[in-house]
């Protein structure tokens, strides 16, 4: 196992996860340089033992693998175009969130340059770097992977899904787009519940144990999609397009939009309307495609 103590890191970006990051590898001893676009924000991080960089080239000459935690494609650019012509034989390591076009973009960018590109996809919150539960998804470069992966454990469990540099964000934003459905979900419940005078911190404790148990039906879910085999349903569309039109009632009596729910009940409408309804929930996936 390499001595990760030793590795250098070059940090860009001193957003609150570029500073978790940046903590979590001062407190495992590693060597780290940090900059910002803006000044100041590395003060808390120079009184635990990084290194300041005034430029992003000083940051990069630093040496050790290089990594970019700024806001979007843009501001990855925005920094690495200017010294491009120093990232050659280097390895930088992108978890700015990119959507999967982009990421690609970055690596042939990266090639271009000599550079050796690595994305990940953050599955954590900044209170969560170094702490179990954080991951972070990465594809790209092998080598980059395998070279780092000792350091990039100590920050987050680190998988690796191969050399498209945009599956990492793929999945990344795959993953998203169920916690966005769920928070959206809880938002509209809890809008339902204020009508009866029910708190949405009440209704959240509730809303969390009944999201947790049906979460455990995922797998199976997709299973089935899997198969492409809807005819053994153990819940219909018709069924649930019953739950989504009752839903919809009691919503109007509270008094509440329908702007989160709407679009369900339209993929569930048309498939009864196209005689789908005897089939399982699950073939709703194919309306998506
Ligand atoms: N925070 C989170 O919960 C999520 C978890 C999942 C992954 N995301 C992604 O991580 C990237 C960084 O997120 P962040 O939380 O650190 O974001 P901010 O606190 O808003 O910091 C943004 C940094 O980006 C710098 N920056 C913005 N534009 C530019 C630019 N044109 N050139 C250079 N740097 C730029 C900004 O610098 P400054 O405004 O302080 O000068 C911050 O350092 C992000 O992709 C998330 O989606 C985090």
């Amino acid at each position: 196992m390499a001595d990760t103590t030793k590795t250098p890191v070059t940090i860009l970006g001193l957003g609150a996860m570029g500073q978790a990051l940046a903590t979590t590898f001062l407190k495992a001893g590693l060597p780290t340089t940090v900059w910002n676009r803006t000044p100041g924000k590395d003060t808390e991080l120079l009184a635990t033992g990084a290194a300041g960089a005034a430029t992003v080239a000083e940051a990069i000459d630093a040496g050790g693998p290089i990594i970019a935690v700024l806001l979007d494609h843009a501001s990855v650019h925005a920094t690495l175009d200017p010294v491009a012509d120093r990232l050659a034989d280097r390895q930088l390591i992108n978890l700015t969130s990119t959507a999967p076009d982009e990421a690609r973009e970055l690596a042939a960018w990266a090639a271009r340059h000599d550079c050796h590109y690595l994305d990940g996809g953050i599955m954590a919150v900044p209170p969560m770097i170094g702490q179990p539960g954080a991951s972070i998804l990465y594809s790209g470069s092998r080598s980059v992977f395998d070279a780092h992966r000792d350091t990039l454990e100590l920050v987050a469990s680190a998988e690796y899904f191969g050399d498209d540099a945009g599956f990492a964000s793929t999945y990344d934003f795959a993953l998203l787009a169920a916690m966005y459905a769920m928070f959206g979900g809880f938002l509209h419940g809890a809008a339902m519940m204020r009508s009866v005078g029910v708190s949405a911190a009440e209704y959240g404790e509730r809303a969390a144990a009944w999201v947790s148990a049906m979460t455990q039906s995922l797998s199976h879910l997709g299973a089935v999609i899997d198969s492409g085999v809807y005819t053994d349903p153990v819940q219909s569309i018709a069924f649930h397009k019953s739950a989504l039109d009752a839903i919809t009632r009691a919503s109007r009596d509270a008094n509440v939009t329908l702007d989160f729910v709407a679009p369900l009940k339209t993929l569930l409408d048309r498939q009864v309307a196209d005689g789908h309804g005897a089939l399982g929930f699950e073939r709703t996936f194919e309306e998506l495609r």
